[in-house]
């Protein structure tokens, strides 16, 4: 893999820290130009600088030639390492906190003593921010905000990076002798969005050797606690994971205890009383009354080998993990969940027309390799211009490459389309009669993510009252942990998306997943069709899939009601008609 990437985020970070620290204008805006055109340099870096030729790049001179040079011996910039020991290390973590650049971190730092978020928020509080030159009430209104969402989402990482992660781990302590079962439980299971930490479940023969195996792996900073059966550890890349090994014959019982949601254990623990009986992470007992917890004196439990006797027992339905959360009845079965395998078409793709990395053919390759019998090209419109938009006449010319390509893979329904911007007005970025010319219209808010509600729900009813809009693509534009993006009224979108026959997308990437879960849960209530897209700029975002669908299971939805599991003839039919499945999963 070329090291270009890599060496942009720290030109990036050198701008950002020569910028905090006050340094020449023109210096700085140097560095930033670096960063540009290592983004979008085809050559790999490492190789130019072993030819000696780096220097024949554009943008880049002698000193920014010596610096990659250092960067390739020894992994760091030498002035970029000087200003992290200069700086004051929290200033890094103000860098994330949307609308705070490095010019206004720097004066903060300078002229009201701001080191870190919490001397921010001092700073806020106390009235300092407020008595610097330049600072009004609604900038400071506005950095508290993000100040707010930034410590909200602080101990919690996206599941696109705690999955990874877990699976690593599940799989490389799954092959240690005497390992029986393993699997991970708690957020990470249910599926949610974000994870505080990993909890992983083990039966073994021998404890003490799987213990050992996780606490003294090469990835774990720091070890936390490590007993006989239990070991907690902070993972260098800063997760915190629980290793508990258990009995076998309470598997069931432990898995359902240690998955949650806490809400649900408590809702079931309630059954289990109303019913005679005690339930815990040992199985579900007979309740006599005796304080002493029954496994302590020997009492056979009712069920406890697998989740399924208890939930049996319980005379309740089978809850998946992704439904174990409050506000779900636990009397009333779901409907079947939609699974992975049910999906056969990706409807929002991008490839290097505009900000992706893979051709038509590329992209047509990656979906058949992932068993799809349809895939859509929907590159972005005209005003993205950060994302290469294309003008009217490069979207004309894509849709001829498109259907020439269909030559090339018959085996492929390969559809023509766009992913047009919705405007703050709620009107589209191509006039309707280009759009009619295209199998498919999915319609996204890109700008203006921070309309006052009632304006943003105004926005997406337009676009799917639209006659020629068949998806809207992340309808809120929130960013996890980054931006809340819109706060649309989401009992209306659905209701008006059921009645017109748009899908609502679950974008599949794990920083979006937008719908998130919740308004799923409106979405199927209201019986409106659902798409779930990875919105591909490359091979591997196809695999964001699975968290598409977690978050799909998570708010209840079967496949009936995803455009995405439609055979290619029924999909062609709605596209060609979304009035025709208008209430049809009402
Ligand atoms: P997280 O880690 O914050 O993303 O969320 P969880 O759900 O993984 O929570 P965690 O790691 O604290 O605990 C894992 C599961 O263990 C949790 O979902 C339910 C169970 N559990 C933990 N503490 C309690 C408790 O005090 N009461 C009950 N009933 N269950 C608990
Ligand atoms: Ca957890
Ligand atoms: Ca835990
Ligand atoms: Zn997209």
């Amino acid at each position: 893999m070329s090291i270009n990437r890599e060496l942009a985020a720290h030109f990036d970070m050198l701008a950002s820290l020569m910028e905090i620290s006050g340094a020449n204008a023109f210096k700085v805006n140097a560095n930033r130009t670096v960063v540009r055109v290592l983004e979008s340099l085809d050559d790999d870096v490492a190789q130019l600088a072993a030819a000696g030729t780096l220097e024949k790049v554009d943008g880049i001179g002698k000193g920014t030639a010596t610096k990659i040079h250092a960067f390739i011996e020894t992994g760091s910039i030498p002035e970029l390492d000087a200003l992290q020991l200069e700086l004051p290390e929290g200033l890094i973590g103000l860098l994330d906190i949307s609308g705070l650049g490095p010019k206004t971190i720097g004066r903060l730092w300078r002229d009201a003593d701001v080191v870190d978020r919490a001397s921010l928020r001092t700073a806020i509080e106390d009235g300092r921010l407020a008595s610097l030159p330049r600072m009004g009430a609604k900038t400071i209104a506005n950095i508290s905000d993000s100040l707010d969402f930034a410590e909200q989402s602080a101990d919690r990482t996206p599941i696109g990076v705690a999955h990874p992660l877990a699976s690593a781990l599940v799989d490389a302590l799954g092959a240690v002798a005497g390992v029986q079962r393993i699997m991970w439980a708690g957020s990470l299971r249910r599926g949610c969005e974000t994870i505080g930490d990993i909890d992983i479940l083990a039966v073994a023969d021998t404890p003490a050797d799987l213990i050992e195996a996780f606490t003294s792996r090469d990835d774990v900073l720091k070890v936390l606690v490590a007993g006989d059966t239990k070991a907690s550890v902070r993972l260098d890349a800063g997760m915190q994971v629980d290793l508990r090994v258990v009995p076998d014959d309470c598997w069931g019982a432990t898995c359902m205890y240690f998955t949650g949601s806490k809400e649900h254990n408590i809702e079931l623990r309630g059954r289990a009383q109303s019913m005679g009986m005690r339930l815990n992470e040992y199985g579900l007992f007979p309740d006599d009354g005796d304080s002493t917890p029954p496994q302590d004196r020997g009492i056979a439990p009712v069920a406890a080998a697998t989740e399924a006797d208890i939930y049996a027992a319980l005379e309740l339905p089978l809850r998946d993990p992704a439904r174990r959360e409050s506000g779900i009845d636990i009397t009333t079965a779901d409907a079947p969940l939609i699974q992975v395998d049910d999906i056969g078409a990706e409807l929002h793709a991008h490839t290097t027309a505009s900000d992706g990395h893979l051709s038509i053919d590329e992209l047509v390759d990656a979906a058949r390799r992932r068993g799809m019998h349809t895939i859509a090209v929907t590159d972005h419109s005209v005003s993205s211009v950060q994302a290469n938009g294309l003008s009217v006449d490069r979207l004309l010319a894509h849709v001829q490459a498109v259907h020439e390509a269909r030559d090339r893979h018959p085996d492929m329904t390969l559809l023509a389309g766009s992913e047009v911007d919705i405007h703050a007005d709620g009107s589209l970025d191509y006039d309707d009669d280009i759009l009619a010319q295209l199998d498919i219209v999915v319609a996204s808010p890109h700008a203006s993510l921070k309309q006052d509600p009632a304006k943003a729900t105004a926005r997406l009813l337009a676009a799917i009252e639209h006659p020629l809009v068949h998806i809207i693509g992340h309808p809120t534009g929130r960013m996890i942990g980054r931006r809340p993006g819109l706060d649309p009224d989401m009992q209306a979108l659905v209701q008006a998306a059921a009645s017109c026959g748009t899908a609502l997308e679950i974008n599949a990437n794990p920083r979006r997943l937008d719908l998130r879960d919740r308004d799923v849960r409106h979405a199927v209530a209201a019986g409106c069709l659902i798409a779930i897209d990875t919105d591909a700029h490359t091979d591997a975002h196809f695999d964001f899939l699975p968290y598409g669908v977690l978050t799909a299971q998570r708010g209840g939805l079967a496949a009936a009601q995803c455009v995405n599991c439609l055979p290619a003839d029924a999909l062609l039919a709605w596209l060609a008609d979304k009035a025709s499945l208008a209430g049809a999963c009402g």
